[in-house]
């Protein structure tokens, strides 16, 4: 997988690609993540891309030329599956969302800044907007990196078994069950029996109704 992020900060987005998980999947050659400066391609010597809105009002709008150029560019290089804006006022990110982008080949993220981007912007090149919640944060970097960390860990062979992707919560629109590692007793809490039985069919059931117990507790909303 290919994913070309177009910034006016990609400097706030290396670390992430260049830590632990990522940065291996990275170096295995399983996902190549570009970024790109919307600067480079802005017009004039003060760099300019973004103007003052029409009809008038408070922020900055992110003009359409620099974006244009820049996405055109891109697409003369290769086709892309997507080209998704990271908006507060997108579609929320979720599980499914981050499943369904990660069999996909090339994908473009453009992160928003200021007030947002002209509309004809979306109307040329948008395929999806996604958010990654309900608040507002200072630009789309972080969510680009929460979003492209979401995907790519999904790809095969960027998790070991351990960390494998189908335990996850969410999943299977359950949370997780509770977990334990040694020692089995702590200051006299101990870890539930049932555990140390070794039994795992009974163990599979107890981990699947905890997951239930769970679920109906703190998140009722993603039981199906
Ligand atoms: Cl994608 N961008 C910004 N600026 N704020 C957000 C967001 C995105 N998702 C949640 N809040």
């Amino acid at each position: 997988m290919r994913i070309d992020i177009i910034s006016v900060l990609p400097e706030l987005m290396e670390s992430p690609f260049q830590t632990s998980i990522l940065k291996r999947a990275m170096q295995k050659g399983l996902a190549e993540v570009h970024f790109h400066q919307l600067r480079d391609w802005s017009l004039g010597k003060h760099r300019q891309i973004d103007d003052e809105p029409y009809g008038g009002g408070a922020g900055m709008i992110m003009m359409i030329e620099p974006i244009d150029k820049c996405i055109s560019e891109l697409k003369s290089q290769r086709a892309y599956d997507e080209v998704i804006y990271l908006t507060p006022d997108g579609e929320t990110l979720t599980q499914k969302i981050a499943n369904t982008l990660s069999i996909k080949e090339n994908l473009i993220f453009l992160c928003g800044h200021y007030k947002g981007i002209d509309q004809r912007v979306r109307e040329l090149h948008i395929t999806k907007e996604i958010s990654i919640g309900d608040y507002v944060l200072t630009g789309g970097e972080l969510a680009a990196c929460v979003l492209a960390d979401s995907v790519i860990r999904l790809l095969p062979g960027v998790l070991n078994d351990e960390q494998s992707a189908l335990t996850d919560s969410f999943q299977d629109n359950l949370l997780a069950p509770p977990i334990y590692t040694r020692p089995a007793d702590y200051k006299g809490l101990k870890v539930p029996d049932i555990l140390l039985s070794g039994n795992l069919k009974k163990i599979e059931e107890w981990q699947h109704e905890q997951a239930l117990k769970i679920t109906l507790e703190k998140r009722p909303d993603i039981l199906e």
